[in-house]
């Protein structure tokens, strides 16, 4: 079996799975805790060998392609990323199962159903998905908004909480390029913390909450997110900075 049929076969599994493997009652939670925190974890999304599938292909992928970025943004009040990356471009051109999930109509239907609102694919191709990788104590995605309205992560590896990789938002936020003031958000309203196991996935409201992934002091953490737009994103003009230099080429750092 070729890697594009077994990708089809999969995307197969994930579609039926959609159709009568959800009960009720978990879309209608993911639905509630998306509006009220702009987070949902929805572990029931994909089926297990979805997730098998997913989770081999990004190991894979990050052994080969991976890319150590250690920067920080002053749009985003000068907080660290530290991390390891596969880029969109990457993905795409080495993986099958990875583009054929963002691709799948029913998936994307899911997640309307959990927005409340239709989602589509982003317009603009390196925030359709990227992997990044966790691995050395201190090593964080630090406190961001995201340029596009929604975003589902799927958990391959996340250390137990004691040492750190939860994520932690800050729902209804508006991001002022200019002047992010990420002290005042905090302080006018609290910070929700959420654990993750491998096998999760969550959906966030990325462009309204603030997030970040607290910073690990041991073990290892492999995810990839996936940056879906709100109709909204696609009527108006949308600046890139932060992920235009996140995702540039690299100069030369490789680990
Ligand atoms: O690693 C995570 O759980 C969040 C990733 C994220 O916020 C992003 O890639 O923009
Ligand atoms: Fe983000």
């Amino acid at each position: 079996m070729g890697p594009d049929e077994r990708a089809r076969g999969l995307i197969r599994s994930l579609s039926e799975h959609l159709i009568s493997g959800v009960a009720e009652e978990q879309w209608a939670r993911s639905r509630r805790d998306f509006l009220t925190h702009g987070f949902a974890k929805v572990p029931f999304l994909a089926p297990d060998d979805m997730k098998n599938g997913i989770a081999e292909e990004i190991e894979a992928l990050i052994a080969a392609h991976g890319v150590r970025r250690e920067m920080s943004f002053k749009e985003t009040g000068d907080t660290p990323r530290l991390m390891r990356n596969v880029r969109h471009q990457e993905i795409s051109e080495h993986g099958s199962v990875i583009p054929a999930v963002y691709r799948s109509a029913d998936f994307r239907e899911a997640l309307s159903r959990i927005a409340g609102e239709p989602v589509f694919e982003c317009p603009y191709e390196p925030e359709q998905y990227v992997i990044t990788e966790l691995r050395q104590s201190g090593d964080t995605h630090g406190w961001h908004w995201d340029d596009y309205s929604f975003a589902v992560v799927w958990v391959v590896a996340c250390p137990p909480v004691e040492h750190g990789g939860f994520v932690q938002c800050v729902p209804r936020t508006h991001w002022n390029k200019d002047d992010p003031q990420l002290h005042r958000q905090f302080i006018e309203q609290p910070i929700h913390s959420f654990a993750l196991r491998p096998g999760d996935l969550y959906v966030l409201r990325t462009d309204t909450t603030l997030h970040r992934v607290y910073p690990l002091t041991q073990g290892r953490r492999l995810i990839i997110n996936m940056g879906y737009a709100s109709r909204a994103d696609l009527s108006r003009t949308i600046s890139h900075e932060t992920m235009d230099n996140l995702w540039k080429a690299p100069e030369g750092q490789t680990a």
